[in-house]
């Protein structure tokens, strides 16, 4: 990579960081419901080889890109100045600036082997690589979750996509090995051991190379659906609605239901996915704390019902791989990320995996589908500097 970055930019590269992709395990649409979150990193990442300069310049280029460098004066950043992928690097040296922090130009190299379009976070993994980056490069006071926040920022500011803050937290704040459970708005994580070999299990991740246009304009129109029940109902967030878990309440369901009533009809099942998923997670972060990873499957296909039932933003791709999973002997299923295609997840036994692979990718084809990516996928760590 350093010949190709001196070819180039012409210069020395100084180091190479990388950043994770992510599939969440449970807790889908509930970040910006101040809820829970429990993805883990992908071992997919963006690479980035990187060399300050001193001309307040920032130079952009992608592996994966059309051949063309992006040159941008940083005193010039703006939201909404630049377009395309580079908006998202471009938006963290803007959002670093706006905090402060006395950045410079750079020269920035990426190569990157997550997905794209495929809900596992390829946007994040290339903010938090940038913000990594000039951390030490500029020597910046940053912790992990500053990062994600800050990365977050750019993303809902610089580039105008209204996201939560799970995929940047996840790419910054995963450690290898284990998911991290994230409460949104305590902004409090906890490393939770993902110990799925040792009980013979895995995750298949099958990627539906499918997404919907429809995605960016009904993921804001979800999260404002979100605003709005939690404001008629005189709440600071849905994470504050009624648990059905038991322990916070003694008649959960009647006081969810009492809650429920008063908003209008439209809006009742949204209110009540976020109930329930926040429960999940809470759930399912019990049972891996005591090794019972086999009981997160049913807990996973529940978490797909509700997204596909209740909050209407799975699709028909999503919902043919969760059933063809299930049906040909995966433990549990969802779809994973913003929804309207993308990918999902499969909890299954090693033994099993080739042929649950096998049985989603005869259902595709049966239904006239494009083959899906099929990969498994273990708990891989956040940023780091590589070199
Ligand atoms: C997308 C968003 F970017 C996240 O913040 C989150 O809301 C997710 O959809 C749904 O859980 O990935």
């Amino acid at each position: 990579m350093s010949d190709e970055f001196q070819r180039i930019f012409g210069t020395t590269p100084t180091g190479v960081w990388a950043a994770p992709g992510r599939v969440n395990l449970i807790g889908e649409h509930t970040d910006y419901n101040d809820g829970f979150v429990l993805p883990i990193a992908l071992p997919h990442a963006v690479r980035l080889t990187a060399a300050p300069r001193t001309d307040g310049r920032l130079r952009l280029y992608s592996a994966q890109g059309d051949g063309r460098t992006t040159d941008l004066p940083v005193a010039e950043l703006a939201p909404g100045a630049v377009a395309g992928w580079a908006a998202y690097p471009a938006g963290v040296v803007w959002a670093l600036r706006e905090a402060g922090h006395p950045v410079g130009g750079a020269d920035l190299y990426f190569d990157s082997d997550v997905p794209t379009g495929a809900g596992l976070s390829s946007s994040a993994a290339l903010e938090v690589v940038v913000a990594a980056a000039y951390r030490d490069l500029y020597g910046l006071p940053l912790s992990t979750p500053a990062i994600g926040l800050l990365c977050q920022r750019a993303e809902n500011l610089f580039v105008g996509v209204p996201c939560g803050v799970m995929d940047q937290m996840a790419s910054a704040c995963c450690t290898e090995g284990n998911a991290l459970f994230l409460d949104v708005r305590e902004m409090t994580q906890r490393q939770v051991p993902l110990r799925l070999a040792e009980q013979g299990l895995e995750l298949l991740v099958i990627d539906t190379r499918v997404k919907h246009d429809l995605g960016d304009g009904a993921y804001a129109g979800v999260r404002a659906g979100c605003e709005r029940a939690a404001g008629l109902l005189g709440l600071r967030a849905l994470r504050d609605a009624p648990s059905l878990a038991a322990g916070r309440d003694p008649h959960p369901a009647a006081v969810l239901a009492a809650a429920l009533a008063q908003l209008p009809a439209e809006l009742v099942p949204v209110v009540r996915h976020v109930v329930t998923e926040n429960d999940r997670v809470l759930r399912a972060v019990e049972l891996l704390d005591k090794g019972e990873f086999e009981a997160l499957g049913p807990i996973l296909t529940a978490g797909h019902a509700s997204l596909r039932d209740d909050f209407r933003v799975s699709c028909a791709e999503t919902d043919l791989a969760v059933a063809a999973a299930v049906a040909a002997g995966a433990l549990g299923a969802r779809m994973t990320g913003g929804g309207f295609g993308g990918s999902v997840i499969a909890l299954v036994g090693v033994d099993r995996t080739a042929e649950v692979g096998a049985a989603v990718t005869a259902a595709f084809a049966a239904a006239g589908l494009r083959e899906p990516a099929l990969f498994t996928a273990t708990a891989a760590a956040g940023a780091r500097r590589l070199a």
